[in-house]
């Protein structure tokens, strides 16, 4: 199938690169997004994300004439939804957006046009919801229109990349739709391409993340376990990590982002009763920062009045992204304890937290501070020097949930150093 013109719906983290990236590779794209600040923000050259090369990326697109942002969708070729799928506060996929923008394509869908699902769904959702809204224009799925579904499987940080050299699976309605999506990717991924059905290409991109997410849940039991051990997990980790067939992930403060810690329940919503393991997995990575918080109780007792630095905010490591993060749900504890926090967020200096207080810099974060907590890795949290915060701070107590710090540079310079994961005996026996 040969395609001119293609219709991307949503221009967020996944939508903008993908319709960016065919932009550039020659088709004319009608970028749409129902935010207007969006709309606003892109028209003028700008972007509303923070994700390596994705600025150039889009000032390219537009520049070359091939990508137009508009608030609706026209007739296309093609159309990639690429809305966001929140979980509800009872655990349950919010498909409102996914139908609002099927709905939505409705009056420009014409014979022999392609539509593809990207959002993350629960299984079904394409041929029990998606189909059904399309075939409102008369036309049938996987007849008259061809239907898809393809997840997206890109790591924020490295998007650009790896939409292009990622393996895709793409699920079809049916053979001849999943052939249609080939066509359409094959203009610019790399990775292999592996054609398959709707169901199965929607359970494949929750089956991932849920793996993932039951994978760091081990990490973080076993950390607890190292803890009452007296063991040190990141060296027990890095030893059973030398077995040919063994790959433990790395425990933390818990699992945020829009993904990890999202698409399980897409599963458990649609199967509470046959997944049990994946609910528990769950809670034990929704527990982590009530537990990074009662490791820094244990050491300074009761919390109340004390003022602690926070270092990070973000869901994970140099970048800008907040959904679901463990570090704000630790920053939030600590307030409930009457701790006074003062937090440092590189990547979204802005950013507010209520009963928080907002740092400037890591100097400003860590004066005055009983105790500082790294609860992020970003490069250039790694490198502080003992000595440089010593300084400025008023209590000696540094709490590591990340595995980042070096224990002896630490105490060397009289801190007393406290890292999730490492039980006590091995924290005195290697200080
Ligand atoms: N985390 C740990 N320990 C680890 C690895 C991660 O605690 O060893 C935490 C991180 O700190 C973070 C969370 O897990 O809070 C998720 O981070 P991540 O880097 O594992 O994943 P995401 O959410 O940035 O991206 C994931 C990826 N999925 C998989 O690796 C299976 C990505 O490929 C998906 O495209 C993305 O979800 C998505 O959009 O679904």
């Amino acid at each position: 199938m040969q395609f001119e013109q293609l219709c991307v719906l949503g221009l967020g983290y996944i939508g903008l690169p993908t319709a960016s990236t065919f932009a550039t590779h020659g088709l004319a794209v009608i970028g749409v997004d129902v935010n207007r600040r969006v709309v606003d923000i892109l028209r003028s050259g700008e972007v509303h994300i923070q994700e390596p090369g994705l600025r150039s990326l889009v000032q390219a697109a537009l520049g070359s004439g091939h990508l137009s942002i508009h608030d609706a969708p026209r007739e296309a070729d093609a159309f990639i939804i690429a809305v966001p799928t929140p979980v509800t506060s009872d655990r349950r996929a919010d498909l409102s957006y996914v139908v609002a923008a099927a709905e939505s394509i409705v009056p420009c869908l014409r014979r022999g046009n392609l539509v593809v699902l990207e959002s993350t769904c629960p299984p079904r959702t394409t041929v029990d919801i998606v189909a059904p809204i399309l075939e409102r224009s008369g036309l049938k799925a996987g007849e008259g229109f061809y239907l898809a579904y393809s997840p997206e499987r890109v790591l924020p940080g490295k998007i650009l990349q790896e939409l292009v050299e990622n393996a895709r699976v793409i699920g079809g309605v049916n053979q001849a739709s999943a052939a249609a999506g080939r066509d359409l990717y094959a203009m610019f991924v790399r990775g292999e391409i592996l054609l398959s059905d709707s169901t199965t290409a929607e359970m494949v991109k929750l089956m991932e993340n849920t793996s993932r997410d039951v994978n760091i849940a081990i990490a973080n039991e076993f950390s607890r376990l190292a803890e009452s051990f007296g063991v040190d997990v990141w060296e027990a980790i890095d030893i059973a990590n030398r077995h040919p067939r063994i790959n433990i992930l790395r425990p933390g403060p818990g699992v945020g982002g829009h993904c990890i810690s999202v698409d399980p329940w897409f599963l458990v919503e649609a199967a509470p009763e046959i997944s049990t393991l994946i609910q528990e997995a769950r809670s034990v990575n929704d527990g982590q920062p009530a537990h990074v918080v009662e490791l820094l109780s244990r050491a300074l007792g009761s919390l109340r009045g004390i003022k602690i630095a926070a270092l990070g905010l973000s869901y994970k490591p140099n970048v800008d992204d907040m959904r679901e993060s463990p570090a704000i749900a630790v920053v939030q504890k600590l307030v409930e304890a009457g701790a006074e926090v003062s937090y440092f967020e590189p990547y979204a200096p802005e950013v507010q937290i209520a009963g928080a207080t907002g740092a400037r810099s890591i100097k400003d974060a860590v004066r005055d501070a009983m105790a500082a907590i790294l609860l992020v890795n970003h490069t250039e949290f790694e490198d502080i020097e003992p000595a440089s915060v010593q300084k400025l701070m008023a209590g000696r107590t540094i709490l590591d949930t990340r595995g980042t710090w070096d224990r002896s540079e630490w105490t060397e310079a009289g801190f007393q150093f406290i890292a999730l994961g490492v039980g006590e005996s091995k924290a005195h026996s290697n200080s």
